[in-house]
């Protein structure tokens, strides 16, 4: 029996014969860190290991401490057995609740079928990015789409909080950043912006599914909300009219302005403040008007700042052209751009994150006159979401800088809840398993009929999806 997980395992055994292993009435054994999440998610009672005994069937969560995000999972003779890491635990639960979840021939529903399967990454880093500044999506929008990235083992929730259109976190510092620019967006709407408090649950909730977030203030361009909110930024010291369109590269800070050290300073130390992840995303990119010394200039400003923060810098491809600190994260997204200075950052130990947007810009049209989207980076189908190998996309750079993928999905186009989760689906669950199966264990025959059934499921939790024909049919 073939089971339709997703992203494909590294090892999967269906022993023949072995009896499906039913939940109901089962009990879960877990360490504290873990329990009240997977008690949680799968709807079972906690018990003690001593309980066991007497258990007809059981969830028993094993964490066995250095093991990363690796886990096994053993399902059989009432059994179900998950070891690993703290984070492989909740890798382990992730495949445990897809085989509850599926309706498997072999199993009633409800119950896991008897099986063997040990899994693990290939990239640390498997994200997405969410673009909540063009269009806003509040804390209920962004739970389901963590809950669809902790299905899919993807361990990165990028939120790119502050655009032309709209600043969407609330900067204790600079309170007038959302009072005024937390109500605009692209078209003209409402916009909204999360408070400290909302952020923070998001956070803690991505923590207790092993996703780390990390927070994106984009500068020193796409940034008229602060033009727009702060005067003493803009050089005429009048605020900026509001945005409302999409058109990209017009807005910048200006270095030689007073006003705007202390103003990133602020921001930063603020956004450090409300983040536990390592992370501090500066933006960088298409800062289409400035010369390249005032450019290099803020990257350089940016990187330290971030560094008295006492975090560490991701950018937009274009920033390796200043020259990095060695603890920088590179979004590579632009593959029309010479990659010499992210190779030459590389070098230097910079690590890379690969977003090439003819893959998995998930905001590009499915196909010509689709109803959503842009295609400047082309149109794109489930099947080039999923058919590349990331360590051969950008083949100059050394193998051990490449720490993972990220698909994006940006917002000028996407307006409801319905419309996201129609572009991320089914493309972010190919991006998924790009990011974390091993290239020779992926097909994109047998990853459309795994998504087949997975479109069940996403029927079934109200997930909005493109029914492509290339995995459908037409
Ligand atoms: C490029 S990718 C941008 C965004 C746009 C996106 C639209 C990147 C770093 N910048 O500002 O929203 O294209 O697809």
């Amino acid at each position: 029996m073939r089971l339709p997980l997703i992203p494909v395992p590294r090892s999967v055994q269906v022993p023949d014969g072995g009896a499906p292993v039913p939940l109901d009435g089962a009990v879960l054994v877990a360490p504290p860190g873990v329990a009240a999440y997977a008690a949680g998610l799968l709807g079972l009672p906690l018990a003690e290991v001593s309980d066991l005994a007497e258990a007809s069937s059981a969830v028993v969560l094993s964490e066995q401490p250095g093991q990363g995000e690796e886990y096994t999972l053993r399902a059989g003779e009432g059994r179900i057995e998950v070891t690993g890491g703290a984070h492989g635990l909740l890798r382990g639960l992730a495949t445990l609740v897809q085989l509850r979840d599926l309706d498997l021939p072999d199993a009633p529903a409800g119950a896991v079928p008897a099986v063997e399967i040990s899994d693990g990454p290939r990239f640390a880093h498997r994200g997405l990015m969410v673009d909540i500044a063009r269009h806003f999506f509040g804390v209920p929008t962004l739970e389901r789409v963590i809950d669809l990235m902790a299905r899919y083992q993807l361990n990165v929730l990028h939120l790119h909080l502050t655009d032309d259109q709209g600043w969407r976190i609330e900067t204790p510092s600079r309170p007038e950043l959302t009072e005024i620019s937390g109500r605009t967006e692209a078209g003209g709407g409402p916009g909204g912006f999360l408070t400290g408090e909302q952020y923070a649950h998001l956070v803690g909730y991505a923590t207790d599914r092993g996703i780390a977030v990390i927070p994106e203030i984009d500068m020193p361009g796409h940034c008229n909300a602060a033009l727009h909110a702060v005067p003493e930024l803009n050089s005429s010291g009048e605020a900026a009219p509001a945005n409302t369109g999409i058109d990209v590269g017009f807005s910048m800070l200006r270095l030689d302005n007073p006003a705007t050290a202390p103003f990133l300073t602020d921001v930063f130390t603020d956004l450090a403040a409300i983040t536990p992840g390592e992370y501090l995303h500066v933006g960088g990119d298409e800062v289409w008007k400035m010369g390249e010394e005032e450019y290099a200039g803020f990257i350089d400003l940016l990187t330290g700042i971030v560094a008295e923060t006492g975090k560490s810098p991701m950018l937009w491809g274009e920033a390796a052209v200043a020259g990095l600190p060695g603890d920088a994260l590179i979004q590579l997204w632009d593959s029309n751009k010479d990659p010499a200075p992210i190779v030459a950052a590389a070098e230097q130990g910079a690590k890379v994150v690969l977003s090439p947007g003819k893959r998995v810009y998930l905001d590009m049209q499915y196909h010509e006159g689709y109803r959503l989207g842009q295609h400047w980076a082309g149109y794109v189908e489930t099947r080039d979401s999923y058919d590349w190998d990331p360590l051969e996309y950008a083949p100059a750079l050394p193998a051990e800088a490449v720490v993972g993928v990220e698909a994006a999905i940006w917002t000028e186009t996407i307006v409801t809840e319905d419309d996201l989760f129609t572009m991320l689906l089914p493309r972010l669950a190919a991006a998924a398993e790009v990011a974390w199966s091993a290239q020779e264990d992926r097909d994109f025959d047998d990853f459309a009929a795994r998504v087949r059934e997975q479109a069940g499921i996403w029927r079934a939790r109200g997930y909005a999806f493109y029914p492509s024909p290339q995995v459908f049919g037409e």
